[in-house]
């Protein structure tokens, strides 16, 4: 089934071939979409470069979101490759690794704070800002977000607030892109083991948490996300934008009563 041919897709956050950004390129390929890459650092250009060729891509562009020069400049040099696109994939996130532990009122602070929105959630709106011009109609942004925006969960912390605040951006930038032919939308997925993990106490722990508590008593894999990521870049999601699309196995809709039996 190629759901994406003729379009034109630009990815970012991919860092190695568990990302889940490394998912979604496998997914988007696979159903005929052409792709580009972003990386962050001069230090990760050589792997990001790598790993495009396995998506028969050349377009491998720098940018780091907390510079609007380099948010700027990515579209200039897009320019050269592509006049217009059909989207991006959003699959950037930090906050501090001190904000991600222990008790949220005492570890959380305002450099933690502005930094972790700054990052996590003003980037979307701002590259969306920067690249508008450029857009199709039928063009789609997508973004990655998590439980925690919605539900206090231990030690994600100060990330809640930021993807909260993604949540947000995703619905007012899909009600400011919509008379354009532009939907936004954000997948929420349960948790994956990528280096962004590897660093964060008790998620061994929080994987089988979902094992045992989902209904679907098992984890998701990337690939699941990058099945949704086609899903709502082609034209079958055409009537939905602002949403957020649960890909947990179904964790977020029981309640956990501790002990029961
Ligand atoms: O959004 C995330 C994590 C994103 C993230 C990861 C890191 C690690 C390295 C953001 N910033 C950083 N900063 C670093 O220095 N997730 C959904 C995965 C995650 O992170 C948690 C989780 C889950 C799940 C942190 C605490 C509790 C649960």
């Amino acid at each position: 089934m190629v759901l994406l041919s003729n379009k034109r897709i630009l990815i970012t956050g991919m860092i190695n071939n568990r990302s889940i950004a490394y998912g979604v390129a496998q997914a988007l390929h696979r159903e005929g979409s052409e792709l580009a890459f972003t990386y962050h650092t001069e230090k990760l250009k050589l792997r990001v470069q790598t790993l495009s060729k396995n998506f028969g891509s050349d377009i491998v562009l720098p940018c780091d979101v907390s510079e609007d020069s380099c948010i700027d400049k990515l579209f200039v040099e897009l320019k050269k490759r592509w006049l217009t696109f059909d989207g991006f994939v959003h699959a950037i996130a930090f906050a501090p690794t001190d904000q991600l532990i222990g008790d949220y009122v005492d570890t959380v602070t305002r450099e933690g704070f502005v930094l972790s929105h700054v990052v996590s959630s003003y980037s979307f709106v701002r590259i969306t800002k920067a690249c508008r011009s450029m857009l199709n109609n039928g063009a789609s942004l997508v973004t990655l977000t998590y439980l925690g925006a919605i539900r206090a969960i231990p030690y994600y912390n100060v990330m809640g607030l930021a993807k909260a605040s993604l949540e947000a951006n995703t619905r007012y930038m899909a009600s400011a892109m919509g008379p354009e032919g532009i939907r936004v939308n954000a997948i929420s997925c349960g948790p994956v083991r990528t280096l962004a993990s590897s660093g964060i106490k008790n998620f061994k722990k929080m994987l089988l948490h979902y094992q045992k508590q989902s209904p679907m008593r098992r984890n998701i894999s990337i690939k699941e996300i990058g099945n949704v990521a086609v899903f709502l870049c082609s034209d079958l999601s055409s009537g939905i934008t602002g949403e957020v699309i649960y890909v947990d196995g179904g964790f977020n809709i029981v309640a956990n009563i501790n002990d029961v039996e």
